[in-house]
């Protein structure tokens, strides 16, 4: 589903799942859309499309934890430690939480998808700077839903965004060729955000952003050796489910 008033993007969300549960799925992607904290959308588009079950594969969640901050000016701190703890060079990572919280997109607002980011030149990769990369195709394993829940409610954190975001950083994460997210909302009123990779897991961290800024969005740190558009077609289009995180806890 994408979300849209005029120019300005509201939203936008993607499942992957059992045509039993498409109905019900519609549904709720149209309730948020509507009643959105960037404002109400004038244009909402939903795409449905059949997936070969057999060709989905099956891989766990990242690790999940959470670092409280006192503010976001900590909280960006925070951000940069745990990306330059994944190898990147410091200097770029100023830059790229600088062109998340200016607003992205060459009008200077947030973009439908991510930025891809080369970790060793800073250039920007993604054809369309409006645009982006959208991730798509991917959702929690039906069987391990009840699992994941359990794991959340322990933290208060079985809602649909954490659910959602979580899931998408672990499907971007599972690609070599990725080094790191970092991610914060362009809602208004949602200052959480987050750093993910495959080496040090979901890292959420409480505070990014001013409360009432709509400035937001994900940037994907990459070394695409083995070739972007292979990448960029992965991201997009290989179908993924997950399960629950290996190991202990969440
Ligand atoms: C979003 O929904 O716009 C991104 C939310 C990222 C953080 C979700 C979480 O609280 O783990």
């Amino acid at each position: 589903m994408r979300s849209s008033r005029g120019e300005k993007h509201i939203s936008g969300a993607e499942r992957l799942l059992d045509f039993a549960q498409l109905e019900e799925a519609a549904s709720g992607m149209l309730r948020r859309a509507l009643r959105h904290p960037r404002g109400s959308a004038e244009t909402i588009s939903l795409t449905v499309e059949a997936q070969n079950l057999a060709e989905v594969k099956t891989k766990p969640l990242l690790r999940l934890m959470t670092c409280e901050v006192a503010d976001w000016q900590q909280g960006r701190q925070c951000a940069a430690e745990l990306l330059e703890a994944t190898g990147l060079n410091p200097s770029l990572i100023r830059e790229a939480v600088s062109q998340l919280g200016a607003g992205p997109s060459p009008t200077g607002g947030v973009m439908r998808g991510a930025i891809l980011l080369d970790a060793d030149t800073g250039e920007r990769l993604e054809a369309d700077q409006s645009r982006g990369v959208r991730v798509s195709r991917m959702d929690i394993e039906p069987d391990a839903h009840r699992e994941i829940e359990r794991l959340l409610s322990t933290e208060s954190l079985a809602n649909p965004r954490v659910i959602e975001a979580w899931v998408l950083a672990s499907k971007v994460a599972s690609y070599r060729e990725i080094i790191a997210e970092l991610c914060w909302s362009d809602d208004p009123d949602y200052l959480t955000g987050y750093v993910a990779s495959a080496k040090n897991g979901y890292q959420r961290i409480t505070r990014l952003k001013e409360s009432g800024s709509e400035m937001g969005g994900r940037i994907f740190f990459v070394r695409p050796a083995a070739g972007l558009a292979s990448l960029i077609d992965k991201l997009e289009h290989e179908p993924l489910l997950f399960t629950a995180p290996s190991g202990e806890g969440t």
